[in-house]
């Protein structure tokens, strides 16, 4: 039985100096949504998520439905979230068993889903379609399209869709002797022919990552082997010029960068993982492309970063190594002028790994792969949704502005919790509290206050004492007066 305390102190969001009045409530535990029976758990990988029309549509692989006797066989899973829970699991490829994963998919203007994935039925791989109606999506095995006929092996897939409803594809492709990277789309009446979108130069060209913006326009990036190292490229579709010349997004500097992913909205939104410091890093096209910034905060190996741009901010997950034994989830988000505080959404007593992410309305989902016991896996699936731990901001009138001018700008809090867990020091580094009415506050993930004191302005540090032991989870500790407050994460881990 375990009984250490572990407290993980994040750089919590600091709402008297930034714009940043909220933080993100995950709601715990996690969904499983791989089975519908919690004891039996199928090998499910690698989850895929799209909003359209206000509904979280979520592909992953899984071999519930096969016996292993072929290698790599899997099939390719659909759930449609529906605003309060999962609609009924199904399947989109037909139960033959050969290997079909690595689903991508994209919602037309008219409400259809459309996937494409990777599968092995002919032999090698190759790249396949379909598209349903998502209000009630019914697949049919027999209207799936094979759209390569590669001479070597068509895999890793990207699907995007444009505001003029083409669906466009990229994939790599290793015909030319090479994996490069290919693209066509559906103009509405037929697909184009397979297309060559990275220099046919015998330097790997791979893992692709497709988006298309509000403008009409879509974006590829992918990384590229040709210095010797994977570096990230990008290139950009228009309806009336089509492919423009490529453009490099990381220096080329013998340290690699990849795994990238593209989001667009207005603007081009562009991460990847990178060895430089092991970070997540982010691009933005705005009237050009500017300096990359390093969004993650972690000790290890953070990599395959997934992105989605909504309503003006931009959304990260991705999974850091913590150690070889164990990965965690992490997410971030940008409000278009600042990121936000990064929020672990798994502990480190699971490994898991490959999050997805897609934002409908103030709800960010995440959906992710959880190795259950060593042989399985399964996919979870976490809801963030934006509240503002702070009881009580109508009282402080315009809020940030307002809060901006209460406390200075080093403000700090610190805090520990005792062994027995049931009683919390906090600590206010520097003179910030000078006024009449001070308080020190816990909340829970849901944001209910768990315990409030006052604090006088001579005191720098206060202690709460609990009836009970605090149950492991995550905790906002905020300290605060009548016009601003400062808030700190801390999660505990049994
Ligand atoms: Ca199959
Ligand atoms: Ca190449
Ligand atoms: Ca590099």
């Amino acid at each position: 039985m375990k009984t250490s305390v572990c407290i993980t102190l994040s750089t919590g969001g600091l709402l008297a100096t930034s714009a940043l009045a909220w933080a993100l409530r995950w709601q715990q535990p996690p969904g499983q949504i791989s089975s519908d029976e919690a004891s039996l758990v199928y090998n499910s990988s690698r989850p895929a998520v799209a909003e359209g029309f206000s509904k979280i549509h979520a592909v992953w692989t899984s071999a519930r439905d096969c016996s292993g006797d072929i290698p790599g066989s899997g099939e390719i899973y659909y759930r449609r979230w529906n605003g309060s829970s999962w609609d009924a699991e199904k399947h989109f490829t037909g139960l033959d068993c050969y290997p079909s994963a690595y689903a991508s998919i994209g919602l037309d203007s008219e409400g259809y889903l459309h996937i494409a994935w990777q599968d092995g039925r002919e032999g090698a791989l190759e790249i396949y379609y379909e598209n349903c109606n998502a209000s009630n999506c019914q697949p049919d095995s027999t209207h799936e399209t094979m759209l390569t006929t590669s001479t070597g092996t068509a895999d890793l897939v990207s699907l995007a869709v444009d505001t003029a409803d083409n669906v466009h594809i990229v994939w790599r492709d290793s015909r030319p002797g090479v994996e490069e990277v290919f693209w066509k789309y559906w103009n509405g009446s037929s697909w184009s022919t397979d297309s060559l979108l990275s220099p046919d130069d015998d330097a790997v060209s791979e893992y692709p990552s497709i988006a298309a913006d509000k403008l009409g326009n879509v974006h590829c990036v992918w990384q590229d082997w040709r210095s010797g190292f994977d570096e990230v490229y990008y290139r950009k579709w228009t309806p009336s010029g089509g492919w423009q010349t490529e453009t490099s997004l990381t220096p080329p500097d013998s340290l690699e960068s990849g795994n990238p992913s593209v989001a667009a909205d207005s603007l081009v939104h562009v991460v990847w993982g990178d060895e430089s410091d092991g970070q997540v890093h982010y691009r933005r096209w705005n009237s050009g492309w500017e300096d990359e910034v390093v969004i993650s905060d972690g000790a290890a190996r953070a990599t395959n970063p997934a992105i989605a741009a909504a309503s003006g901010r931009v959304h990260v997950t991705w999974w850091d190594i913590i150690q070889q034994s164990t990965s965690q989830i992490f997410y971030t988000q940008f409000s278009g002028s600042s990121w936000h505080a990064v929020d672990t959404l798994t502990g480190a007593d699971i490994y898991s790994d490959m999050p997805s992410v897609a934002v409908a309305g103030n709800v960010t989902h995440v959906l992710y792969e959880v190795d259950m016991d060593g042989n399985t896996t399964g996919i979870f699936h976490l809801r963030g949704s934006r509240f503002v731990p702070a009881d009580s901001l109508e009282s402080r009138g315009a809020g940030d502005r307002e809060a901006s001018a209460g406390l200075g700008p080093a403000v700090g809090v610190d805090w520990s919790i005792n062994a027995g867990r049931d009683q919390i020091t906090i600590a206010c580094r520097a003179q910030h509290l000078t006024r009449a009415s001070q308080f020190a506050r816990v909340f829970d993930v849901e944001g209910r206050l768990v315990a409030s004191r006052r604090i006088e302005p001579t005191m720098r540090s206060a202690e709460m004492t609990f009836r009970n032991r605090l149950a492991a989870g995550v905790y906002f500790v905020v300290v605060g007066d009548d016009k601003a407050t400062i808030m700190k994460r801390a999660v505990i881990v049994r």
